[in-house]
């Protein structure tokens, strides 16, 4: 059989580096990774691949990679947690060049499908103004009004997707991801997102006996989280359905910051006092996924509960804090 050319973009990043050791597992595939970071900061990099680290802003360097492939998986985007989409928006709308780059080189270079990483940050921030709200369907989205730079980029990316479907023929598939977190992603450094800043910061407290923790805003704020191999599962039944809808990939376990900040503590065996900052960057009051079309569509939803995606997530993070090794085993079985 011939071997399928796929092509994963951000390939380097958190959710990129789980996709590559995801779609490592069929050797029918044949794997072309490309991330701006120089490849000693890829999170995850299998040697049998080809390895590219560019820009893919670039239109040269599009049109060089998407060469002979059959399948492209866009997960790249300059990102991270509230604390940096907040004060880099400039940074986050400049992502729109990997995306329309790619599609255009996808075109040119006749790929058969293209999938494209948007965000939760998508949706109408007016709808999000309260705790603990209904879950997110995907027409809330409109009329639009995202959060402002990140948000913009994601929602301007997708239509710009939805039109090349429209209008030249390129098979599309487009999810929204809401707060995807787990084992080899950004724990510090300022683009981590609250649960594994949260993860770090009680790992800290309890290993130097330190009796209170920062939290931005008043931890009232609620969300839901995906746990990574959730999201590879969502990821992988979207691209590979026949629907070119936008989906939501998310949870439906709406919790409060506090009631995550619980969770960690059980996990921890630790318990913290909390810092409330309000100044910090805090986003929408409250968000979370409705699954109801994606589970009628595509038949996905979470296995993980957030309790058992957390566990995981701690013990990967303390692992790191305390001796830099690796777990290689990040599934509940
Ligand atoms: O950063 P984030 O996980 O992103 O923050 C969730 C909430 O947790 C915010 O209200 C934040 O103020 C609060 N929080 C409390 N303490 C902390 O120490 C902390 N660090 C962080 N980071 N947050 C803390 C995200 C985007 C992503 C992505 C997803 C999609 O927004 O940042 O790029 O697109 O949304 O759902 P969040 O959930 O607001």
């Amino acid at each position: 059989m011939a071997k399928k050319n796929i092509l994963i973009c951000g390939a380097g990043g958190f959710i990129g580096g789980h996709l590559v050791n995801h779609l490592l597992k069929d050797k029918s595939n044949n794997l072309i990774c490309a991330d701006i970071k120089p490849k000693e900061y890829w999170f995850q990099i299998y040697e049998e691949n080809k390895n590219f680290s560019l820009d893919l802003k670039e239109y040269e360097n599009c049109l060089e990679v998407t060469k002979n492939i059959d399948y492209v998986l866009n997960m790249a985007c300059n990102m991270g947690g509230m604390g940096f989409i907040e004060n880099n928006k400039a940074e986050c709308m400049l992502s729109v060049l990997i995306n329309t780059n790619l599609l255009r080189a996808g075109l040119k270079n006749k790929i058969k499908k293209y999938f494209y990483s948007s965000s939760a940050c998508a949706y109408n921030a007016s709808k999000q103004n309260e705790t603990f709200i209904k879950g997110l369907k995907e027409s809330d989205a409109y009329p639009a009004m995202p959060e402002d730079g990140y948000g913009w980029e994601k929602l301007f990316s997708e239509r710009m997707c939805r039109h090349f479907q429209e209008d030249f023929n390129l098979e599309t598939r487009v999810v929204r991801y809401h707060n995807i977190y787990g084992p080899l992603g950004t724990y510090n450094g300022g683009r981590e997102k609250a649960p594994a800043a949260l993860c770090r910061k009680i790992i800290d407290a309890k290993i130097n006996k330190k009796k209170e923790i920062d939290v931005w805003g008043d931890g009232e704020q609620t969300r839901s989280f995906l746990y990574i191999e959730d999201c590879i599962r969502g990821t992988m039944n979207v691209f590979n359905s026949n629907h070119s809808d936008v989906f939501n990939v998310g949870s439906e376990e709406q919790v409060s910051i506090n009631q995550m900040i619980g969770i960690i503590e059980e996990i921890a065996g630790y318990k913290v006092n909390k810092n409330y900052q309000l100044d910090k960057p805090k986003g929408v009051r409250g968000r979370s996924s409705d699954n109801t079309f994606i589970k009628s569509k595509i038949n996905w939803e979470p296995n993980y509960s957030l309790r058992e995606g957390l566990k995981l997530t701690y013990d990967w993070i303390h692992s790191e804090m305390t001796n830099g090794t690796n777990i290689s085993k990040f599934t509940k079985s």
